[in-house]
């Protein structure tokens, strides 16, 4: 992409979430996806994280990445205060393993949606994707590499029957 302002805001829960989250960077770096980052606290800092969430999108943000673990709220609380899509990363850091982050963040009460991805790094990978997918809506160049994307995916797939023995594999997939 041209666009060097920020589209993407990435926020986390806690340093300690940035092993996970660093899996996003590299999704929207790939796909030269303009994003921001910042830790900041639902429950240390909810302050900021109101003030983040009222001024991202006058500041032209487009998307809001947000990851948490343990009960989760970040996400929540972000979507509350703006009308972005919000998209959560339910993070594997607590000794539930991520599951009372996944449920903190999927079961938001109806009216205040938060698009809830796998808990952990597959999460995290996934919600850059989406955030592309939602940009590639206004941006063709990064809808045509989302394609190539797919494509690339489909032949790492097939590719993988050469390991199955020829006497049984299916051939012409
Ligand atoms: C959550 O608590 C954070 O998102 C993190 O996943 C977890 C632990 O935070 P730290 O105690 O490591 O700062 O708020």
């Amino acid at each position: 992409m041209t666009l060097k302002k920020p589209l993407v805001g990435v926020l986390m829960g806690s340093d300690s979430d940035l092993p996970v989250m660093e899996g996003a960077f590299e999704v929207l770096r790939q796909f030269g996806v303009p994003f921001e980052a910042a830790v900041l606290s639902a429950h240390r800092t909810p302050e900021r994280v109101v003030h983040y969430a009222d001024t991202a999108a006058d500041r032209g943000l487009k998307v809001i990445i947000a990851a948490a673990g343990w009960a989760a709220h970040l996400a929540g609380v972000v979507a509350s205060k703006t009308i972005l899509p919000v998209i959560g990363v339910p993070v594997d850091s607590s000794p539930l393993h991520g599951m009372d982050a996944l449920l903190s963040t999927v079961q938001m009460p109806p009216g205040v949606p938060v698009a809830t991805m796998a808990i952990g790094k597959g999460g995290a990978r996934n919600a850059a994707l989406l955030a592309t997918q939602i940009l590639a809506l206004f941006h063709d160049e990064l809808a045509e590499a989302l394609k190539r994307h797919r494509a690339d995916m489909a032949a790492d797939v097939l590719a993988k029957n050469v390991k199955i023995d020829a006497s049984v594999r299916v051939e012409g997939l």
